[in-house]
C-alpha cells in the first residue's frame, strides 16, 4: 500500500513540474522573504501533489493535445480593465504588479511576475466552457495556488480563497471570484501568466489569471491581483462569494 503510494506520488510529481530543474537553473533568485517561502514549499512535496493522492480530490479536468488549441482564445466580459492603477501597470509592463497573498495565512506573500515565472510551473490544455454557450481550448502556464498558499501557511480556520480583480465590471464592483480549499489546492488550479506559450494577452486578464478546470468560465478570474483567504464569504461583495453569483445569482460551484 505504502509503496504503491509513493510509486503513485512520484508519478504526479513528474506531471506537475520540474521543479528541481528550475531552480539549478536560478542563479539570479531574487532573496525576498516571499520567493524564499515558495522556493523552500516547492522543495518538498507540494501540497496540491499530496491532496491529490486523497480520493476526494479525485477527477482531473479533461487535458488536450496541441492540436486541439484554438488559433485565437476568445475573450468575454472585460477585455482591459479601466483604472488609473491597471493602466499605470500596463505602461511599465506590469514591472510593478505584485500578487498579494493574504488574510487568514500565517505569512502574507508579495510577489513580482518575475518572481512567479521563476517557480516552478505547470502547462496543460483544458477547454474553457462558458455559461453563455461557448468552449475554447488554450494552453495555460503557471504557478499552482496549491504551492503559494502551502509557502504562506494556510491557517486552520480558512475555507475559501477569493481572488480580488483589477476590474470594475459595472456598479461600482470590482470583479471577484472565490473558491474552497479543495479546488485551491487541486494540481489543475493555477495562477497563469501565459497562453498559447506567449504572456497572458490583456484581453485575457494579464498579468495573471485563475484556472480551475473544473468549473465554469466565469470561475476563470482575470486580472488577479489578491488572494485572500477567509472563513467565510458573507461581507465580501453581496456576499455570494462571485460577482456573478451577487449580480445574477449564477452558481457559487459552477462544477463542470
Ligand atoms: N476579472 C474578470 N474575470 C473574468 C471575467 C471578467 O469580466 N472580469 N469574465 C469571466 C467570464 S464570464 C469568462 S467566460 C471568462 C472569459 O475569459 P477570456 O476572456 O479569457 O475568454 O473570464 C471570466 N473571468
Ligand atoms: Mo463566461
Amino acid at each position: 500500500m505504502i509503496e504503491s503510494l509513493f510509486t503513485r506520488r512520484n508519478a504526479l510529481l513528474a506531471g506537475v513540474g520540474a521543479g528541481g530543474l528550475l531552480l539549478s537553473g536560478c542563479d539570479q533568485l531574487n532573496d525576498s522573504p516571499s520567493v524564499q517561502r515558495v522556493l523552500n514549499a516547492a522543495a518538498g512535496l507540494t501540497y496540491a501533489s499530496q491532496r491529490l493522492i486523497l480520493p476526494a480530490n479525485g477527477a482531473l479536468a479533461p487535458e488536450f493535445k496541441p492540436a486541439d488549441i484554438a488559433s485565437v482564445f476568445r475573450v468575454n466580459g472585460s477585455n482591459q480593465p479601466g483604472t488609473d492603477a491597471y493602466k499605470r501597470l500596463m505602461d511599465d509592463n506590469f514591472a510593478s504588479y505584485r500578487l498579494i497573498i493574504e488574510g487568514l495565512v500565517a505569512h502574507p506573500l508579495s510577489l513580482s511576475l518575475a518572481d512567479l515565472q521563476r517557480l516552478p510551473a505547470r502547462t496543460q490544455i483544458t477547454r474553457h466552457d462558458c455559461v453563455e454557450g461557448w468552449s475554447c481550448i488554450g494552453q495555460w502556464t503557471g504557478v499552482q495556488l496549491g504551492l503559494l498558499l502551502k509557502a504562506a501557511g494556510v491557517l486552520p480556520a480558512a475555507r475559501f480563497a477569493v481572488f480580488r480583480c483589477a476590474d470594475d465590471n459595472g456598479g461600482g464592483n470590482l470583479y471577484y471570484e472565490s473558491i474552497d480549499l479543495t479546488d485551491a489546492v487541486h494540481p489543475q488550479t493555477i495562477l497563469a501568466y501565459a497562453l498559447n506559450g506567449q504572456p497572458l494577452p490583456v484581453a485575457n486578464g494579464a498579468p495573471l489569471r485563475l484556472r480551475v478546470e473544473r468549473q465554469l468560465g466565469y470561475k476563470q478570474a482575470k486580472y488577479v491581483m489578491r488572494v485572500q483567504l477567509v472563513d467565510k464569504l458573507a461581507g465580501i461583495g453581496q456576499g455570494q462569494g462571485g460577482y456573478w453569483e451577487d449580480v445574477a445569482g449564477y452558481a457559487w460551484y459552477a462544477g463542470i
